[in-house]
């Protein structure tokens, strides 16, 4: 049985996807207004792909009969001079998400809690994904630097993301 401790952390959890989804929502409204469009889409998918994972764990908290506790979420307001240091920013905050799942898959082994174990695995792949792709924008984004032709290219090509329910993916 899932104990009060664990409720807690993934009530913290739940609290932070939502704010993943919120920075990432803050993020695209910067891009959008500074012409970045593609990456405005981008970081809009990428929006809906935290809602996908708060989601994911309200539903485990429900099945589990848990008592979910919603807090507030924090704005953010993006204040940058360019959208790579916005791209840093948010890699910077999906390094901080890694740890903090990994610090919960920690307390589910300690509590031999495997049913909560099995489920932050499906998180942890997750995040090796996102980390990878943000670094792999920004490093396109340091290549072409200020070229404006470069710039639109990367904004043109973040702009062709389709949204895929991370929860599908094989
Ligand atoms: Fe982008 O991270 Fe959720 O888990």
């Amino acid at each position: 049985m899932i104990k009060k401790e664990m409720i807690q952390a993934l009530n913290n959890q739940l609290n932070k996807e939502f704010h993943s989804a919120y920075i990432y929502l803050g993020m695209s409204a910067y891009a959008s207004a500074n012409g970045f469009n593609g990456c405005a889409k981008w970081f809009n998918l990428q929006y809906q792909e935290e809602i996908v994972h708060a989601m994911k764990l309200f539903r485990y908290l429900e099945e589990q009969n848990a008592n979910i506790k919603l807090k507030d979420i924090k704005a953010l307001n993006v204040k940058s001079d360019s959208i790579v240091e916005v791209f840093k920013s948010a890699y910077k905050h999906e390094q901080k998400m890694t740890k903090a799942l990994n610090n919960l898959s920690d307390l589910a082994m300690k509590q031999k809690d495997h049913a909560t174990y099995s489920l932050l695995q499906w998180y942890i792949n997750e995040q090796v994904e996102e980390e990878a792709l943000f670094n792999e924008i920004i490093d396109k984004l340091e290549m072409v630097g200020n070229d404006g032709y470069g710039l639109y290219s990367i904004d043109q090509e973040l702009g062709s993301r389709v949204f895929v329910d991370p929860t599908t993916k094989a």
